[in-house]
């Protein structure tokens, strides 16, 4: 009874203290997070309705900046504030004051102070003022009722750490309105990012007017059909299309421009160009007919680089398209360009002779051609003034000095560029591809492409990597997120794969990086969400999930538990579904015998996805494990011990529960560490057959008491997988005779050669392997 009065009281004091607090206070702790907060002594300022937002009169662009900030001020409180122009020697009071000139050679930089008569933004350009407004709107509390809002006073000093900030949006593979590309500017702009990649080509449609070319458009960028999931056999059988006219193209890189985003085109060349054969079947090696891509992945028809004609076409088509594009820098794609048409087609060869190009070591004459048509378009580009950037793939076949690399395959790429002395731009699909999953929970989310990119993840890539010293680290001009479209058809999933990732990302290009702190970040992430919310962003609520880590204590593992706002956590390890009545969680949880763990965050009557997570304790489970071979490295996660973790590997190859091996058997010996009766041996295999990842073809259990001599218990064959295999995961289980083993050999057979209907026929596969469960 004390304690219900005490709770009481304390309830009715908190309502009565924010009743009183009748100002909403402003907090400068915004995403990404500026470079110096030095909050002042003085009073704060009050911003009401009659503040207004003053510009250098006749300066059009702060007034379009102050108009911004205007709608941001009135979506965030409901107060419509007016803008007038100024002459610099007003003194008024009561005053949002936007002006260029504060003399730093960041062009993005900009100072914010706060006094009790004003705020005052001050940009070394109008971008910087424009990140200097965003830091503003973020610092405004939502969801408070008030007709003021308070402004600590503060001295704040911001500029960013990268000048490239970009993100990618494939407008190929899934098309988008313009209305929906203009929220997509918006978003960006919320996170201070300053470039949007626009993937406009490639294999599935052509999705930009180009006038001298009309069937690009009316034919290219129309498929008949799109492949249902990760190229099932079956097709939707609808026809799927979309473009761009070039007065929309005008219309949206204007729009970008006035948020100070500059629109960075992309036609991808020479490969990924089906849709643009398809439009002009000559321009391949073997004139067609082709068809635009209705299947995702890479397609072996390219362009052919021994035809003048090629260049004419792609001369024609940047000429158009630098009329619509003020960016320095233009994007050539260059990635994932196959050789094999190039082989066998007259043409390439005769050029190839023409060029004297000839096999080395490192290179075949054909990835010599690709090099070759990549500088002859980036001389032509440079002849009109600009830069190109390509994928990592240019660097094969060496590299003109002033383009840039986009490193995707990895940061190594990158490194390699920057010791050569290219600029580079960082966008690796370990952290900064957001077609990937963001959550190990596969089984709950939208397909995905593959992958595992975590907010946490994103949030800890290092864009300039060690390796990199002195003025290399210089040439990392920028860091950019991908959004590849394969999977992602509506606005609304795109708004779901970017955020909050996006967040993670604003920080990694902005902020300092000796005051990275994920639980930080997290935090101010949580006040952020308030004005996704209110802007009606569809971001993934994941960032409400229940966090684990988990470590293991001799034959103990033990589980911990947090959430982004210290929600209360509830969990049962029957497997049951938690509720408020189950165990809340106070302190790690050790487990030691094999249980069916379940927990959910509870707020009010909210309840968060349920963690799920399978232990099964048997005679492998922490015992010591060697294999005679090494995982993939990009598949190799936790390494071996995975396979005898007590963990059974979850519903995604690639969300490290699994490990991968490509193309050779695999083999491992546990030592069980004494003698035991041993008389079934399980291990789980994870396909999924599009994506190259076979089941396996063998298994054989050995057993042994000295770890040299073993006796085999066990030897079954499987046939080879076939075309609609489901993705998911088969268990190979082995029952024999009572044995009493010390040391148990696990043999599995890889796929070695896919079958005939297969886009890899005659290649090997992938083999994913997960906990060997012995008893
Ligand atoms: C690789 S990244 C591609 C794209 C795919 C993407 C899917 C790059 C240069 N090429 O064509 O859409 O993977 O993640």
């Amino acid at each position: 009874m004390k304690k219900m009065s005490l709770i009481l009281s304390f309830a009715l004091l908190m309502f009565v203290s924010c009743q009183g607090d009748k100002n909403a206070k402003a907090s400068y702790n915004v995403i990404p997070l500026p470079q110096t907060i030095e909050m002042k002594e003085g009073n704060p300022f009050l911003l009401s309705k009659s503040t207004k937002i003053a510009y250098p009169s006749g300066n059009d662009e702060l007034k379009q900046t102050a108009e911004f900030l205007a709608e941001y001020i009135q979506l965030s409180t409901g107060i419509k504030l007016g803008v007038l122009g100024i002459r610099e020697s007003e003194d008024a009071r009561n005053l949002i004051i936007l002006k260029t000139g504060n003399g730093g050679d960041n062009p993005d930089a900009y100072s914010l102070t706060v006094t009790e008569t004003r705020i005052t933004i001050e940009g070394s350009s109008g971008a910087g003022v424009f990140y200097g407004i965003q830091t503003l709107r973020k610092s405004i509390p939502i969801g408070k009722k008030n007709s003021k809002i308070m402004f600590p006073a503060v001295n704040l000093q911001d500029y960013p750490r990268f000048q490239y900030r970009g993100a990618m949006l494939d407008v190929s593979r899934h098309f988008f309105s313009p209305e929906f590309v203009k929220k997509y500017i918006d978003i960006l702009a919320l996170h201070n990012l300053n470039r949007m990649h626009w993937h406009l080509s490639d294999d599935q449609g052509w999705r930009i007017e180009i006038k001298k070319y009309p069937e690009l458009t009316s034919g290219g960028s129309q498929r008949k059909e799109t492949v249902i999931g990760r190229n099932s056999s079956v097709s939707d059988g609808k026809p799927y299309g979309g473009f761009y006219t070039q007065e929309q193209i005008k219309d949206i890189v204007d729009y970008a421009n006035k948020r100070f985003i500059t629109i960075i085109p992309e036609i991808d060349l020479p490969g990924h160009m089906l849709a643009a054969l398809t439009a002009y079947p000559e321009l391949g090696c073997t004139g067609g007919p082709y068809e635009v891509g209705t299947k995702w992945g890479v397609y072996d028809d390219v362009l052919c680089v021994g035809n003048e004609k090629t260049f004419t076409f792609l001369e024609d088509v940047f000429t158009e398209l630098l009329q619509l594009f003020p960016s320095k820098y233009i994007h050539i794609g260059g990635d994932e360009c196959p050789k094999v048409r190039w082989q066998s087609c007259s043409k390439c060869q005769a050029k190839i002779k023409e060029l004297g190009l000839t096999k080395d070591d490192k290179h075949s004459a054909e990835e010599k051609l690709q090099s070759y048509c990549i500088s002859r378009m980036e001389k032509f580009l440079n002849s009109k003034g600009r830069n190109i950037i390509g994928w990592d793939e240019i660097l094969e076949g060496g590299l003109a000095p002033n383009a840039t690399v986009m490193s995707w395959r990895g940061v190594e790429g990158g490194i390699a560029a920057a010791k050569q002395g290219n600029d580079v731009i960082m966008t690796p699909t370990s952290h900064l591809y957001f077609d990937y999953y963001q959550t190990k929970d596969t089984k709950n989310e939208p397909l995905a492409f593959g992958g595992l990119v975590t907010l946490e993840k994103v949030y800890s890539f290092n864009p300039i990597p060690d390796e990199l010293v002195g003025n290399e680290r210089k040439h990392i001009i920028g860091v950019q997120a991908n959004l590849w479209t394969e999977y992602i058809e509506t606005p609304e999933h795109v708004e779901y794969m970017m955020l909050p990732r996006l967040a993670a990302l604003s920080e990694v290009q902005w902020s300092a990086p000796e005051k990275k702190d994920y639980k930080d970040f997290m935090s101010r992430l949580f006040t952020m969400t308030k004005l996704y919310d209110k802007l009606g962003y569809n971001y993934s609520k994941r960032l409400f999930d229940i966090e684990t880590t988990t470590t293991f204590e001799d034959k103990t593992i033990v589980v911990s538990f947090s959430t982004i706002d210290n929600a209360p956590i509830y969990y049962t390890l029957d497997g049951s579904t938690p509720t408020t009545n189950s165990t809340k969680y106070t302190e790690p949880i050790r487990i030691d015998k094999s249980a069916e763990l379940r927990a959910v965050a509870i707020r009010g009557d909210v309840v968060s996805n349920v963690y799920e997570d399978s232990f099964n304790f048997n005679k492998a489970t922490l015992k010591p494990i060697k294999a005679n071979i090494e995982p993939t490295a990009k598949y190799a996660f936790g390494g071996i011990n995975t396979l005898v973790d007590g963990k059974r590997g979850g519903g995604s190859y690639s969300d490290g529960s699994w490990i991968g091996y490509f193309g050779e058997d695999f083999e491992a010996v546990i030592d069980l560490q004494s003698a035991q009766d041993v008389s079934s041996v399980k291990i789980g295999t994870f396909v999924s057959v599009g994506d190259w990842v076979f089941g396996a073809t063998s298994f054989k259990v050995a057993v042994s008491d000295d770890n040299t001599n073993f006796k085999e218990v066990f030897s079954k064959t499987y046939p080879v997988l076939e075309a609609t295999q489901e993705t998911g995961v088969i268990d190979l289980v082995a029952s024999f005779d009572k044995t009493k083993a010390k040391y148990v050999k696990v043999s599995v057979g890889v796929t070695k050669s896919m079958p005939e209907w297969h886009t890899g026929k005659g290649r090997p596969s992938f083999l994913f392997l997960d906990e060997i469960i012995v008893q």
